[in-house]
């Protein structure tokens, strides 16, 4: 029977609707359905005019009716409330990336003193460019000694109380200088995220724009601090990545394999349980089991970091992670942190999936927790591994029920790959954008969110940029989204204009580049200032433009933000919760051009956003006189 139509609104992607069939066949509830029972959705929280902040609260504004209160009971504003709540977010944002880099910088200085259990130093290139960036001396040192070094002075940079974050000043000189002058160039990562807490206390900072101004600074360190960081160390460890091809969507799951799920953020964790699931020991067992062998994928940004660097194929992204365990077919979901719904236990419990945490910093209802530790992590990816090898006996094979759709991509564009694809330099990418075959570049990136019908918001705008001749470099759930459909294979670049589709297929690029996880927007950055840099103009004057189409979590409202402080015009999908306060949307829909230069534009339908960043890109090559 087909699905009918109200599921068929749900999403493009073609393996949602026979699995929200299954759901309600079974009686199982999904976020699409907590979504419905949620409406209607607050007014008050949806305008951001509601405030926690202390215990004579909770506060609210009215802004519906003219006789409600106009202030808190301490004075605050619409516009002191709404200012606290969003630069709240960002500190929420910023912490969640930049404790991910943390990790990443704690497993290096534990691999470099010989104490991860299974972990080494896998791209000495790299770890020699960035001792070379924090002035370490290289000549005639073991990578050991080099990455002892590197690790501590990136440890050092969290809680750096002065001084620069030495990755800021990949940023243009005009950029830093602009930072330096807004007061805006950040010092230690979690002194940021510390002061935002503190200034949003009752009775600190109550001015609207200078709230917002810490916000954009936390942001910033975010960006080219915590997340450059993890980013760069993953590279370390576990390789930079090179074009490589994978499969993604939730066909990838095999009805005759022990299939493994690992969800969440951090490589440290999914890199052990790919070393341990294709152990030859771990796949005898599965085949004593009865299956033919394991099968490991990843969902969100887990997915993201394994396919680009091994080809592991991705099951697919945010609002599919209760879809994966629906099908029936998986033997253990496998989690770290971040963008794992808590659902996952009590739905788990109706299969027979079972739902591993394994971070500290992570414990849900219903998950079995296997806490991982860097210093045996092998050995506790395999104790992971074998529960789920073990489970598979488990399975009931009539409720198993795998979609059969899965779309082949190429992944893994690191800076360092894009430069090696243009052959070691800039230059003909730079040819190709002064003469107009590529009208510029856009970041698209960002998670799903059932408020917007899943990947179409994503899909959508991708397309309709690649039609006009606008390379899309992507990441996060965005990148998955584009993955599935087919827009990261070379062959993609048939649906692209005629100077993109020449371009790419000159180099045998796909129009849309999988640039990785969402701390990868880094890579983004990166690139970004280094064609500024090349150009010798600031990132403020590039064709380039951003957009989160479907985005939901607190870490894209920092992403944001970075992206804008950064010079980087970026387009909102779905509406912030900013809009009760007219001083807030002021500022950061327009007067952070006259600030940063650059501004956030909120646009909930995809195309139009699209035509909004190509008109941007339009003035900024009149500018530059191309
Ligand atoms: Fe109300 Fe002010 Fe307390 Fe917020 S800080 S809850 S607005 S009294
Ligand atoms: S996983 S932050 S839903 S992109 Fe990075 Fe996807 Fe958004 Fe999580």
């Amino acid at each position: 029977m087909a699905p009918n139509e109200d599921i068929l609104e749900k999403s493009i992607d073609p393996t949602v609707a026979p699995l929200l069939e299954r759901a309600k066949e079974l009686n199982i509830e999904t976020a699409w359905d907590r979504l419905e029972a949620m409406q209607p959705q607050c007014g008050f929280g949806e305008l951001g005019v509601c405030c926690r902040n202390c215990n004579m609260g909770p506060c609210r504004i009215s802004p519906f009716d003219d006789a409600g209160p106009k202030k808190g009971i301490c004075g605050a504003t619409a516009d002191i409330i709404v200012a606290r709540n969003i630069v709240r977010m960002i500190a929420a944002g910023a912490a969640a990336h930049s404790d991910h880099g943390r990790d990443l910088a704690h497993t290096l200085l534990l691999t470099a003193e010989g104490k991860s259990g299974g972990y080494e130093i896998k791209d000495t290139e790299k770890l020699g460019a960035l001792a070379a960036e924090y002035g370490i001396d290289t000549a005639g040192r073991t990578k050991e000694a080099i990455a002892l070094d590197l690790a501590k002075a990136i440890y050092a940079e969290f809680g750096k109380q002065e001084g620069p974050l030495q990755f800021t000043r990949r940023a243009p000189k005009q950029r830093v200088a602009l930072w330096q002058k807004l007061g805006i160039d950040p010092r230690g990562v979690d002194r940021e995220i510390v002061e935002i807490m503190h200034r949003t206390h009752i009775g600190v900072d109550n001015d609207p724009v200078n709230l917002i101004l810490q916000g954009l600074k936390a942001s910033i360190a975010d960006g080219w601090g915590g997340s450059t960081i993890a980013t760069e160390i993953s590279d370390v460890l576990f390789g930079t990545p090179t074009p490589v091809r994978s499969e993604a969507n939730l066909g990838v799951l095999k009805e005759d394999q022990v299939n493994i799920i690992v969800h969440g953020h951090e490589p440290v964790l999914s890199e052990m349980i790919m070393a341990a699931a294709s152990d030859p020991a771990m796949v005898a067992r599965a085949q004593k089991a009865g299956a033919t062998g394991i099968n490991l994928s990843g969902l969100c940004c887990t997915g993201n970091e394994l396919s680009m660097r091994h080809g592991i194929p991705m099951a697919g992204n945010f609002l599919q992670q209760e879809l994966a365990v629906i099908t029936g077919a998986v033997e253990a979901m496998i989690v770290d942190v971040q963008c794992i719904m808590p659902s996952l236990g009590p739905l788990c419990e109706c299969f027979h999936t079972k739902f591993i945490s394994t971070s500290p910093k992570a414990k849900f209802p219903g998950a079995v927790h296997m806490e991982f530790h860097e210093e045996k992590a092998l050995e506790i990816a395999k104790e992971i591994v074998s529960v789920a090898v073990d489970n598979y006996a488990n399975r009931v094979p009539e409720k198993v029920f795998i979609p059969s759709d899965k779309t082949e991509c190429m992944v893994g564009f690191s800076v360092e790959s894009v430069l090696k694809a243009l052959g070691g330099t800039l230059d003909p990418l730079l040819d190709a954008i002064k003469s107009g075959a590529i009208k510029g570049i856009a970041g698209v990136v960002g998670c799903n969110n059932p408020k917007i019908k899943h990947d179409h918001g994503h899909v959508a705008l991708v397309e309709e940029l690649i039609k006009n001749n606008v390379l899309v470099a992507s990441t996060g759930c965005n990148a998955i989204a584009c993955a599935k459909r087919g827009l990261m294979l070379p062959e993609a670049a048939e649906m692209a204009g005629d100077g993109l589709k020449a371009v790419c297929q000159a180099l045998g690029i796909p129009p849309v580049l999988h640039m990785g996880s969402c701390v990868d927007i880094s890579r983004i950055l990166t690139f970004c200032a280094a064609v500024a840099n090349a150009l010798g103009v600031d990132i403020s004057d590039l064709p380039v433009a951003g957009a989160a189409p479907e985005w939901m979590s607190e870490k894209a409202v920092s992403i944001g933000a970075y992206v804008v402080s950064s010079g980087i015009f970026t387009v909102l999908g779905t509406v912030p919760q900013v809009l009760g306060s007219p001083v807030v949307t002021e500022v950061l829909t327009s007067t952070a051009n006259d600030v940063v230069g650059a501004a956030f534009a909120v646009e909930t339908d995809p195309v139009k956003g699209a035509d909004l960043m190509i008109a941007h890109m339009d003035e900024k090559r009149k500018a530059l006189g191309i």
